[in-house]
């Protein structure tokens, strides 16, 4: 086996070049990604969530998985975390800060939950949170953020993410006026509270848990709230939150490009927000969104190391920590093709008028098996 790797990667580099695909190798390997905890259990419909044995079902075994995890593919040294899921009170963040240290781990970017009914937080979120037309609702919100703010100084995180569930389920249910100013009011709390070196993420989805109007439904409006907030503000891009035939990578061009893309968070998905393993259904949209940053680190945008790139997964039937590995495989593997596309031949190509030759050459580089470069990366 270690002979025909070697024999692949030297014909590999006469392709290629060697300086090339050491290069292509070093870059794979100082990839950051970084994994949910929430990634690590086992995930559900609203069906039901079944067990299964061996599943991580507490936060250490979720975090020890998260550290399996990092010895296996020498990834995830960041593991983004999920409050309250991750706990809530100052012991269990303090227990979580432990076992993050025994497993050799640091605490990735911190996600906020106005989702999950807890305490003042109750089953009032149905109406919305940040955009909810309940005062009490709207500050315990905000104060959930600012509580997220605390663990990130605790644990030594520097990016908060803010998903919004907050949406309407029919015409008329709230002023769409309304649900923009209260929105802006909530989110300029909380980017105020962070420190000069805290980033923070908006999410965007088109639809779901609100079927009707979603309060941030698209990359315009995080964009535009992001504009509002000031520069450590960014858009995320989670792969799942588009609609059906959305031309994600152009979407990624128009954010590298004007400065505005925060990160993203991978997945894969046949029908909306499947959370599946990233690039298992679509390796090729997973490769030309790579293509993407690699052409916008060229042209002097974002390096990609400097993009937040997380997973966000649920796995409802496959193992957990497999899925993983696979997630970390496939954009390991796209971002080795986008490396290895003859972009100099590329833009002369696109110069020239010549799709059929462009396309060659993407597919030139698609087809290229780069398991012998994730494998000495990995080495
Ligand atoms: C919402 O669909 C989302 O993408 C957000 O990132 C949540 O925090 C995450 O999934 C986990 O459920
Ligand atoms: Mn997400």
């Amino acid at each position: 086996m270690a002979d025909l790797r070697a024999q692949q990667l030297k014909l590999l580099a006469e392709t290629f070049g060697s300086e090339r695909i050491d290069e292509v190798i070093e870059r794979v390997a100082m990839l950051p990604v970084e994994v949910p905890s929430w990634g690590f259990g086992r995930g559900g419909t609203r069906f039901a969530a079944y067990d299964s044995p061996g599943v991580p079902t507490t936060v250490e075994e979720r975090i020890a998985a998260a550290g399996r995890f990092r010895e296996l593919t020498g990834k995830g040294r960041t593991v983004a975390l999920h409050f309250p899921w991750d706990g809530s009170t100052p012991d269990d963040i303090a227990r979580l800060a432990e076992w993050l240290d025994r497993a050799g781990l640091a605490a990735g970017s911190i996600n906020a939950n106005l989702f999950t009914p807890r305490g003042v937080l109750d089953h009032r979120l149905r109406f919305g949170s940040l955009t909810s037309p309940d005062d009490e609702i709207r500050a315990a919100s905000v104060e959930h953020n600012l509580d997220c703010i605390e663990i990130m100084r605790t644990l030594g995180a520097d990016t908060l993410v803010l998903w919004l569930p907050d949406g309407t389920n029919s015409p008329g249910q709230m002023s769409l006026y309304d649900q923009a100013v209260r929105l802006e009011a909530a989110v300029s709390t909380i980017y105020e509270a962070l420190d000069d070196h805290h980033t923070l993420l908006i999410e965007y989805k088109y639809f779901e848990p609100g079927m009707y109007a979603t309060a941030i439904p698209d990359y315009a409006r995080s964009r535009e709230l992001c504009r509002q907030l000031g520069t450590r503000a960014r858009v995320l891009v989670d792969l799942g939150h588009h609609a059906p035939t959305t031309n994600v990578e152009q979407i990624v061009a128009f954010l590298l490009r004007s400065g505005d893309l925060g990160g993203f968070h991978f997945n894969d998905s046949q029908y909306a927000d499947d959370d599946l393993a990233t690039g298992s259904l679509h390796p090729g949209q997973l490769f030309r969104i790579l293509c993407n940053l690699v052409e916008g680190e060229r042209r002097g945008h974002s390096p990609i190391d400097e993009l937040a790139l997380m997973i966000d997964q649920s796995h409802n039937v496959k193992d957990p920590l497999a899925e993983m590995i696979e997630s970390v495989e496939n954009i390991e593997t796209a971002y080795a093709k986008a490396l290895l596309v003859d972009w100099d031949s590329l833009h002369e190509a696109q110069d020239d008028c010549d799709p059929t030759r462009a396309d060659a050459l993407l597919r030139d580089a698609f087809l290229t098996d780069v398991r012998p470069i994730l494998a000495e990366a990995r080495s």
